[in-house]
């Protein structure tokens, strides 16, 4: 890490997050562990969770201080993590101002992960059981549906995902449903279109609370809490987006999006980037302010 006097973004420093938890600037051979194993002193691990297999230097080149970022197979954006699930050792967060500023060229064709920068509830990576599990969608950026590959818009996303709590006959814990997601950007107004240059994107995370922002301004927020419906926001914080209340699985149907997301509130975070070598992304850096 080598992040002296780096500046606090305005809505971290807004929020109390003034101190930076994290940072990794892709310059030094402690960036990524690709053996394996799971060592300690990295930032990110090379070794995946879901028994997704290692990814290999050739897919995450580092040349001036810029991941170069094309894993051949990325499913579910699944890609380098801040915490080794075999060697039980990395970075987690629990609210914060998290951010990275990142790049990407228009999708080259079929992919199974778009570029993103997001978290993931540690209990899940880590195959530990859970009934409700958090997911923060820092940006993922993705194609209008319907469109050619010729446009690439700006979303970020909290979704919670929901198991039954039975294994099934693999062993494997059955989730009956997976993402209630709310706030993608087909609920707003207008798409936001990225172009190929440089952005930084980051998520503010408080108690009960997330607000995404690109380029330091606010894009979206959401509240949340335990008994209620989650409820977002557009930019302005005052002009609410319709809530979707419904849910397409019939088993959760008794607890359609009450108190959704508030699972959040006991969330560790793995932090994650992904992306797929048809639509691969570079990364100038990655930092986490918290309190
Ligand atoms: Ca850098």
């Amino acid at each position: 890490m080598s992040f002296k006097n780096v500046p606090i973004p305005a809505a971290a420093e807004a929020a109390g997050f003034t101190k930076l938890t994290f940072a990794e600037d892709f310059e030094t051979e402690t960036a990524i562990d690709f053996s394996g194993e799971g060592k300690p002193g990295y930032s990110f691990y090379a070794d995946r969770p879901y028994a997704m297999p290692t990814l290999t230097p050739e897919e995450c080149q580092m040349r001036d201080s810029v991941l170069y970022f094309c894993p051949e197979k990325c499913g579910s954006a699944i890609g380098l993590v801040t915490y080794s699930k075999k060697g039980r050792t990395g970075y987690t967060m629990r609210y914060g101002y998290a951010e990275a500023r990142i790049r990407a060229d228009l999708p080259k064709g079929d992919y199974n992960g778009v570029p993103a920068f997001w978290g993931m509830e540690k209990k899940d990576m880590m195959g530990e059981p859970w009934e409700r599990c958090g997911e923060l969608d820092i940006v993922e950026l993705n194609v209008p549906k319907g469109r050619p590959n010729d446009q690439q818009i700006y979303t970020g996303t909290l979704h919670e995902h929901f198991r039954t709590g039975k294994r099934n006959e693999k062993g494997r814990y059955e989730t009956v449903y997976a993402s209630n997601w709310v706030n993608n950007c087909g609920y707003l107004d207008q798409w936001t279109f990225i172009d190929d240059q440089w952005h930084t994107y980051a998520a503010l995370w408080e108690p009960g609370y997330v607000a995404w922002f690109l380029d330091g301004k606010m894009m979206h927020s959401a509240r949340y809490n335990a008994t209620d419906l989650p409820q977002y926001y557009h930019r302005d914080e005052t002009t609410p987006l319709p809530r979707i209340e419904e849910t397409t699985h019939p088993q959760l149907a008794h607890t359609t999006w009450k108190g959704a997301h508030h699972v959040m509130e006991t969330a560790d975070e793995i932090l994650v980037l992904g992306c797929n070598k048809n639509w691969p992304m570079e990364v100038d850096w990655v930092r986490v302010w918290q309190k």
